[in-house]
């Protein structure tokens, strides 16, 4: 069966209870809730880790190369500073999408930069939670998932 990683950095815990305005209502469990129920519905393995410390994501980062076919990361603010993140990142093997809920190139200058891109598949930003199922929908694409689907 295939597997994906779904990571979240730090302060994506307190999703749902703060600045709804920016982040919305759906809780951290929701999200992975609804990624855990589509993954499976495709034949897809879905994990889900979170954590507010940059080392501890790198240890998963580097624990997962090898054992999932993709990563979906939402690295939240170490996203716009962490070296150590990319680093961990360029040296596995398995590729990793970026996302983001919001629209970072609609934000404060400081958020349009990402360390991680030039290091990852693909970014997704702005579409709220969905951007989570947006890549994760073009991870049950790149499997092949979906012809399987469509003839189940
Ligand atoms: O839009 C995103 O997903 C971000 O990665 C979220 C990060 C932010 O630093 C990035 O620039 C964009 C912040 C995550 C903080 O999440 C909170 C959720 C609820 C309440 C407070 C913070």
């Amino acid at each position: 069966m295939a597997k994906v990683l779904v990571m979240h950095g730090p302060n994506l815990n307190l999703l749902g209870t703060r600045e709804p305005e920016i982040y919305g209502h759906t809780t951290l469990a929701d999200i992975n809730e609804m990624l855990v129920r589509r993954g499976n519905a495709a034949g897809v393995e879905v994990d889900c880790y979170q954590s507010n410390h940059e080392g501890a994501l790198v240890d998963r980062l580097q624990a997962a190369n090898h054992n999932y076919d993709y990563i979906i990361f939402n690295a939240a603010a170490y996203t716009h500073y962490s070296v150590a993140i990319r680093d961990a990142i360029a040296a596995i093997e398995v590729p990793v999408i970026e996302v983001h809920i919001s629209n970072i190139h609609q934000r404060e200058a400081f958020r349009h930069t990402s360390m991680l891109a030039p290091v990852c598949l693909g970014q997704i930003c702005g579409l709220g939670v969905e951007s989570y199922l947006a890549a994760l929908e073009a991870v049950i694409y790149k499997l092949g998932l979906h012809k399987k689907e469509q003839t189940r």
